[in-house]
């Protein structure tokens, strides 16, 4: 697909619900008794593999588009699949999933597509292998696909090595069905997604520092679920808005959940016009309108603990950089390299072809700002946040840039390119 330089973008826009948030919602329902209703679910691949998967374990699913409903079977009323479960290239599902199936009393095959399938696994199969489940990896080398025999499970007080909400909620999953109290510490706090929904569905879960600790439930209980709009997503048009001169976006209804909204602390850091509107705080996860208007950027230092809050924003951050004046240090980003892509050695290699000054770390990236970029051809490697960055970044480029594998945007936002042309 091919882009060119855009004029100023202006208007409102309403992004797709959070994806992580959708996840949770159908593997939480079709766990509880009665039934959960999802307003604003994400209809991207990732969300709609994690639908599959369930119903592959014989539970009843409607998808309806506006809402989503699901038939719980209760914590213990899982069917043993017929077929291999296929997540597709959802590295949620994947781990998600697996804390669930340590606990069944049947086999299951997960597998994923070629991205999925070399991602690693051994993070989530330590842990879990250490509360008693059996994992196999068919071949041998710590990814899917994965054989999965439910075993009775014991508690575990786990230091996770990665601040990694999959790592976090594999092991709290598996600690719904384990014998004693499980917990989860992590060097920084990742996303909670997880401890505030199973907590709304009835669960025992606590949080202190970054220490997270489950009790075993005999039931879950269904609930309506409204996601908000994902601030991943939002976080390509709050970059557009920022550094295409003479714009002005509003961004309705997003989730601004304090685990997740390290770009809006970034975007301020480096002196970006942000302002947060209708902030509601009352329905499990905080939300408020964003209103961006073009700013000067300048350069900022981005580590350690706020990495986890923005981990999946630093692609178009590290476009945004390009903008700023002075120097931009992303460190303490080495999770990247084993996201849908190496983001790093992509984002190095994408900016770059456009003219930046954009220098490759061991944990990061240094951009240097102020260079003019111009059109290139970027492999998005199948990457959908790769493939809107590049999107963005075509919006200040002179002359054309060639997305290879654009259509990848439908895991995530799949009417990302109706969307930002709306706003030209
Ligand atoms: O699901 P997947 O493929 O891992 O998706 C990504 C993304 O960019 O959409 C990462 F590639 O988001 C992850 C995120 O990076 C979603 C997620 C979650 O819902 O729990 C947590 C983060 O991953 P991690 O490894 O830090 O736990």
């Amino acid at each position: 697909m091919k882009f060119y330089k855009c004029g100023s973008l202006k208007g409102e826009i309403t992004v797709p619900g959070d994806k992580s948030i959708s996840h949770r919602s159908v593997m939480f329902g079709s766990l509880a008794r009665g039934t959960t209703e999802i307003h604003n679910f994400l209809q991207g691949a990732d969300c709609l593999s994690t639908i599959a998967c369930f119903r592959g374990m014989g539970v009843d699913i409607e998808n309806q588009k506006d809402k989503v409903l699901v038939r719980g079977r209760g914590i213990r009323g899982l069917k043993k699949p017929e077929h291999v479960l296929d997540c597709g290239n959802s590295g949620t599902t994947t781990r998600l999933i697996s804390g669930i199936l340590a606990a069944q009393n049947f086999t299951t095959t997960l597998t994923g597509d070629a991205s999925i399938r070399k991602r690693p696994m051994k993070r989530i199969i330590d842990p879990l292998s250490q509360m008693g489940a059996k994992i196999r990896c068919l071949n041998d080398n710590g990814c899917a696909p994965m054989e999965i025999t439910g075993s009775p499970l014991c508690g575990i007080d786990y230091p996770s090595p990665v601040a990694s909400a999959q790592v976090k909620s594999a092991i709290l999953l598996a600690g719904l069905y384990a014998d004693g109290e499980t917990s989860v510490t992590e060097p920084y706090v990742s996303r909670d997604h997880t401890e505030r929904m199973l907590s709304l569905f009835g669960a025992d879960v606590r949080t202190e520092g970054t220490t997270a600790r489950i009790r075993p439930v005999n039931e879950l209980y269904g609930q309506k679920i409204l996601v908000p709009g994902d601030i991943s997503s939002a976080a390509f048009f709050i970059v557009a808005g920022l550094i295409v001169p003479g714009s002005e976006l509003l961004i309705r209804n997003v989730g601004i959940n304090p685990t997740r909204n390290g770009i809006l602390k970034v975007c301020q850091n480096m002196g970006a016009r942000l302002t947060l509107i209708n902030e509601n705080d009352d329905r499990g996860e905080p939300t408020a309108d964003i209103l961006v208007k073009s700013s000067s950027l300048h350069g900022t230092a981005i580590g350690g603990a706020i990495i986890p809050t923005l981990i999946d924003e630093l692609p178009v951050i590290a476009a945004m950089a390009c903008f700023a004046e002075g120097e931009t240090i992303i460190r303490d980003a080495a999770e990247l390299k084993v996201k849908e892509s190496n983001r790093i050695d992509v984002m190095v290699q994408g900016l770059t072809s456009m003219g930046a000054d954009v220098q490759e770390t061991e944990d990061g990236m240094i951009i240097r700002g102020g260079r003019p970029l111009h059109g290139a051809i970027i492999d998005s490697k199948l990457d959908h946040r790769i493939a809107m960055t590049f999107a963005i970044a075509a919006c200040m480029a002179e002359g054309e840039t060639e997305v290879l594998g654009a259509e990848c945007v439908n895991i995530s936002y799949p009417e990302f390119y109706r969307d930002l042309e709306k706003l030209q």
